[in-house]
């Protein structure tokens, strides 16, 4: 079965628009995904540890026919393959690319959480959600991307970023 799976991608270290970049391109030519939609790209104060940094983010729409297990597999590997370096847990990295959303599934194991756990809390995540996909509909909180946008607390800056050359 296809499902519309989300993906949110992003990069606070060397050059943040050509990893995401590198990443789309990857995630897109993976035979068992088809790139539906992509937002454009923002930048973000860091969230979380909030000495690094600004952040470039962006959101993926994918059809895939994957499992959740094999698409994490996946993306791990591609974050290693386009440059990814070890550090610690939300300290700076080239790229972290994570499952947002996989259609409607809820699941729950080891190294995977869908959905994200932390979407309500992060307008780097909900801004370009709101962009692609602003009706689509949490299926746990049951509040589309709009009304959590809406709802958020997260005062924290989220604004498109303009591509110097
Ligand atoms: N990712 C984190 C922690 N903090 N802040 C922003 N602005 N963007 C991110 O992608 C991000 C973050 C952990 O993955
Ligand atoms: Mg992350
Ligand atoms: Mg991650």
């Amino acid at each position: 079965m296809k499902e519309n799976v989300f993906l949110g991608l992003g990069s606070n270290v060397g050059n943040r628009a050509a990893y995401l970049k590198k990443s789309a391109d990857a995630i897109a030519g993976h035979k068992g995904i088809k790139l539906i939609k992509i937002s454009s790209i923002y930048e973000t104060e860091p969230w979380g540890i909030r000495d690094q940094e600004s952040f470039l983010n962006n959101v993926l729409k994918i059809e895939t026919d994957l499992t959740p297990s094999e698409l994490l597999k996946f993306l791990k590997a591609t974050e290693q393959s386009v440059g990814r370096t070890k550090r610690g847990k939300w300290l700076e990295r080239e790229i972290d690319i994570d499952i947002l959303f996989f259609g409607d599934l809820v699941y729950q194991s080891e190294n995977l959480t869908v959905p994200h756990k932390e979407i309500q809390n992060r307008k780097f995540v909900l801004v370009p959600m709101n962009e692609i996909a602003p009706e689509f509909m949490h299926p746990v909180m049951m509040k589309t991307m709009k009304k959590m946008l809406t709802d958020t607390r997260d005062k924290s800056k989220v604004k498109p970023y303009k591509q110097r050359k």
